[in-house]
């Protein structure tokens, strides 16, 4: 029988190590999840699951923690999901930002460079780094310009990941993810705000919404196709980065729209637009090329924008009715 293989999640609290978490397990892998330390505990996501998997008590700006997991666990695969991953946030915790999300990534290198250095390792980076964005659609030789210090942070790790596989031969990966989505992600980016936003007012619990920039273009998908990329980069001969997205852009007015319509509203009797949700510097557009992901891994994104906002009101509604 083949061994087991080893995986260590970072960020398996977050809504994408929920989702990578699952699909591991369903591939029969020893899971260990970093989790940092809370005063409260952080495992709504992986409720059903969190007694399956290992937990380590570590933090991306601490090296010290990072090397004792990565030398105790001797993971086959390390993929780095955690990150200060706001960008609103990025403004107000600039430092805190280049930390975890930049620095994060070296620290974690580094671990896996002295103590598991046959590991292979995955960084998530992010369609922010292209920013104000010199081509459309982005592929994986579009330069950056990023507009945040988010996604500045991300042009760091990104860079640091593709410097250490060039450097010291690691199998070291970069997936350039557009935006994804589910019922899981955070309440305060827009998708996830809009349709609980739009499940609260069906259900008389609010009787507005207030949004930031209605006219931004986002290329959305959903979280549960993007993981799959994630492992299958990890499954190639050779370490390669590639544009994780579905190619298909909608307006935040859009996602207001299908989002309204799902419960049979119109969102103008709802939305106004709030300066304080303005940002200091906007993203406009962002459409990625998933041309290389579908070519090399033969993956490509199954779940469409209609369904995943249905989908997202469903379970929003869901919740809500339970209390
Ligand atoms: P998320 O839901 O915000 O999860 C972030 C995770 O990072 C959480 O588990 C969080 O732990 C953890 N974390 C934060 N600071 C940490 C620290 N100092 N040490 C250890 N762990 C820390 O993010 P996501 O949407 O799942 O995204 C996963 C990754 O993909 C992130 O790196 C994000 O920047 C990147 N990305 C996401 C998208 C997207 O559309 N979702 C697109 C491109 C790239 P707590 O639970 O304790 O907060
Ligand atoms: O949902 P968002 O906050 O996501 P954003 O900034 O695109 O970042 C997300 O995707 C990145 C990949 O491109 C990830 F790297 C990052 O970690 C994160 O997951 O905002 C999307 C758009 C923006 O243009 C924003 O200005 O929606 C616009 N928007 C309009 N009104 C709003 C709102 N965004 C939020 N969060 N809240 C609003 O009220």
């Amino acid at each position: 029988m083949a061994k087991q293989r080893k995986a260590l999640i970072t960020g398996i609290t977050g809504q994408d190590g929920s989702y990578l978490c699952e699909l591991l397990l369903s591939k029969n892998y020893e899971i260990y999840g970093m989790v940092r330390r809370a005063s409260h505990v952080p495992f709504e996501r992986i409720k059903g699951i969190v007694d399956r998997i290992h937990i380590l008590d570590a933090d991306l700006t601490d090296q010290t923690s990072i090397d004792d997991i990565v030398s105790s666990v001797k993971p086959d695969e390390i993929y780095n999901l955690a990150a200060q991953s706001f960008v609103p946030t990025s403004w107000n915790q600039p430092l805190l930002t280049g930390e975890v999300t930049a620095l994060g990534v070296t620290r974690l290198l580094n671990a896996m460079r002295r103590h598991a250095p046959k590991s292979r390792f995955y960084q998530a980076s992010s369609s922010e780094m292209f920013g104000k964005v010199l081509e459309v659609p982005q592929k994986e030789t579009t330069p950056f310009y990023p507009r945040s210090p988010y996604g500045v942070s991300k042009v760091y790790g990104h860079y640091i990941t593709i410097n250490y596989r060039e450097s010291y031969g690691l199998y070291a990966v970069s997936g350039i993810c557009f935006n994804h989505e589910s019922p899981r992600r955070g309440l305060e980016f827009v998708t996830r705000k809009v349709t609980h936003g739009t499940a609260r007012i069906k259900l008389g619990l609010a009787d507005e919404l207030p949004m930031g920039n209605l006219k931004a273009k986002r290329d959305w998908g959903f979280a549960g196709d993007y993981v799959e990329a994630m492992w299958l980069m990890l499954q190639q001969k050779e370490p390669d980065d590639y544009v994780l997205a579905t190619g298909e852009i909608h307006t935040v007015e859009e996602l207001l729209k299908t989002s309204f319509a799902a419960v049979d509203l119109d969102w103008r009797k709802y939305v106004r637009v709030d300066k304080r949700f303005l940002r200091p510097a906007e993203v406009d557009l962002l459409c990625g090329d998933p041309t290389k992901a579908k070519r090399k891994l033969g993956w490509k994104p199954k779940v469409n924008f209609k369904q995943l906002i249905d989908m997202m009101v469903e379970s929003d509604l869901e919740q809500l009715r339970k209390g």
